[in-house]
């Protein structure tokens, strides 16, 4: 019998390829070309499923240029690369890849805060660049992490993590917004109190963003919401770009509106906004919250194990349109 045909998006573990390889004709792009949607939609054209990076658009043009596709499988959490409706309407089935980053991400969102907040990647540079030439009791003061407040835009899995790390590691008092308030008990694991989102900009003195990307999430803090912090606060945004207008903080990072921030995201990425890389009181870094070895692997397989899933029983373990397959 004739194995289904895939296509893998972007370069990803060769073993990971050996596994699929068992089940599928695989096509792959391990020199990881980043293609246009033409040239994705041509190399689409006789595959049944598409092992997708989070970077890959799957739109109602690409999906009706695409007849035979019948699952996306990110090995990303989020899936603002998938117009969920227009899959749904094509009876087009996508995954997506949640929970076996968590932990990880919530270590680098902490880290982030950390060394945004204690200025370290700033202290780093001036280091090298042989300004350290004496000690001096002001130099480099960043505020503090333990006893502060901890506020948080988006209270899933991944905020929940870093709502326990400055809590139960750090002392601090956690605040939190979300578009539904946690059950009682998972506010009391996180030791988190719900607050309005007026409430959260005006009191956190450290802000991490981890809500997903969507129309209605486009620019959630800009300008007016910026204004609204502390002077003193710190902002970290591992979420997704688009989140933060990035032109509107990088003008409140100068006139010191806020003390810093942390992104790992940016909107239209690998671009970063250009008043970004001249403000010195933003720690940049290139969308790595998830990566380490052991994750990566985890989010690849668990990408795999949803390709294999659906094509043998039709039951992929983190479906994000169920209803597709009751269609089926
Ligand atoms: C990915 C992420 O590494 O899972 C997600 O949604 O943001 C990261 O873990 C990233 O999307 C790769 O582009």
């Amino acid at each position: 019998m004739n194995k289904p045909k895939i296509l893998i998006a972007r370069a990803i573990f060769p073993e990971v390829i050996a596994r699929l390889a068992q089940h599928f004709d695989v096509e792959t792009n391990q020199t990881d070309e980043v293609w246009t949607p033409s040239q994705l939609v041509a190399r689409l054209q006789d595959k049944q499923g598409v092992f997708a990076m989070g970077t890959e658009r799957i739109d109602a043009s690409v999906l009706s240029q695409c007849p035979s596709l019948k699952i996306c499988a990110n090995m990303t959490v989020g899936y603002n690369n998938f117009d969920l409706d227009a899959m749904t309407a094509a009876g087009v089935l996508g995954t997506n890849a949640p929970d076996v980053l968590t932990e990880t991400t919530a270590d680098f969102g902490f880290g982030l805060l950390m060394a945004t907040a204690r200025r370290m990647a700033e202290g780093e540079h001036y280091l090298r660049a042989g300004k350290w030439t004496k000690w001096r009791y002001d130099m480099l003061v960043g505020s503090d992490i333990h006893g502060s407040t901890l506020g948080i835009l988006g209270m899933g899995r991944i905020g929940q993590g870093i709502a326990r790390r400055g809590a139960l590691g750090f002392g601090m008092k956690v605040i939190y917004h979300n578009r539904s308030r946690l059950d009682a008990k998972t506010e009391v694991q996180c030791q988190a109190s719900y607050v309005s989102k007026e409430e959260l900009l005006k009191s956190s003195d450290h802000l991490v963003l981890v809500i997903p990307y969507s129309a209605q999430t486009h620019h959630v803090i800009g300008a007016a919401e910026l204004a609204m912090m502390k002077p003193s606060a710190t902002l970290i945004n591992i979420a997704r770009g688009g989140i933060v207008d990035d032109a509107a903080l990088a003008v409140a990072l100068r006139n010191k509106t806020i003390a810093a921030a942390g992104l790992d995201v940016f909107e239209g990425e690998p671009k970063v906004h250009p008043d970004l890389l001249t403000v010195p009181n933003v720690v940049l870094t290139p969308h790595i919250a998830s990566a380490t070895t052991p994750t990566r692997l985890a989010m690849a397989n668990l990408a795999a194990d949803n390709l294999i899933a659906y094509f043998t029983h039709k039951k992929p373990l983190t479906p994000l349109n169920p209803v597709v397959l009751s269609s089926l």
